[in-house]
């Protein structure tokens, strides 16, 4: 019998803050099925919610046992790829989310730690997207809305599951999205799946990350 093909869970967000579509989905649903690097790609769109994000994310996982989970969502207004470093145990909701709840300062896990990094080799993989000429940059805030929140579950998870290592990708608007926002910055569709591919090819051939600066200073 075959060995079964390694699993990659990609996760996308459904629309929310009045947006008609969310970049994330689209750019996730694009690479459903893709194989690469001898994985296969699962994509799954999680509601815009606290609690019915992580109920869909749990049950996923548990289904899919995959070996890289990695969670993408809309940043609207930021310049170019983020790869989030870091997720932290607070949920604080500037608006409601989908389901109508607007957690202020709750943790997302009770008794969890305060914080999580990425387990993804997030170096290696922003060298991969420099060397590619697609613009991108190491971000270490998810926020504190429901992305940061299920940023942090997906590292709760990999912290007990050996084998399964996990991150976060934040995305810029789409252009038909920032035509509706005085032009702000967006980054085309494609473009946007190409880094992810790269992002994650660069994940499975690199076991432990590079050491290259890309700090911050604010
Ligand atoms: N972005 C939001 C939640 C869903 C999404 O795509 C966030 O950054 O928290």
């Amino acid at each position: 019998m075959n060995a079964p093909i390694p699993r990659i869970l990609l996760t996308g967000f459904d629309p929310f803050g009045g947006e008609s579509i969310n970049p994330s989905w689209e750019a996730v649903r694009a690479l459903h099925g893709r194989r690469i690097g001898g994985h296969r790609i699962v994509a799954l769109q999680l509601p815009t919610e606290f609690a019915g994000s992580l109920r869909m994310l749990k049950a996923a996982v548990r289904e899919q046992a995959p070996a890289i989970l990695l969670g993408v969502g809309q940043a609207g207004g930021r310049r170019q790829l983020s790869i989030e470093r870091v997720a932290i145990n607070l949920q604080d909701a500037r608006i409601p989310d989908n389901a109508g709840v607007q957690p202020v300062d709750e943790p997302v896990i009770a008794g969890g730690p305060a914080a999580y990094f990425s387990t993804l080799p997030i170096k290696a993989m922003l060298a991969a997207l420099h060397a590619q000429g697609l613009p991108a940059e190491i971000s270490n805030s998810a926020g504190t809305y429901v992305c940061n929140h299920i940023a942090y579950a997906m590292l709760h998870l990999a912290a007990k599951r050996r084998g399964m290592r996990a991150g976060f990708i934040h995305i810029p608007y789409l252009p038909v999205q920032a035509a509706q926002r005085h032009g702000s910055a967006s980054m085309a569709l494609a473009d946007v799946v190409r880094c992810l591919e790269i992002a994650l090819r660069t994940a499975i051939a690199t076991p432990v990350d590079r050491r290259l600066g890309a700090g911050a200073l604010d």
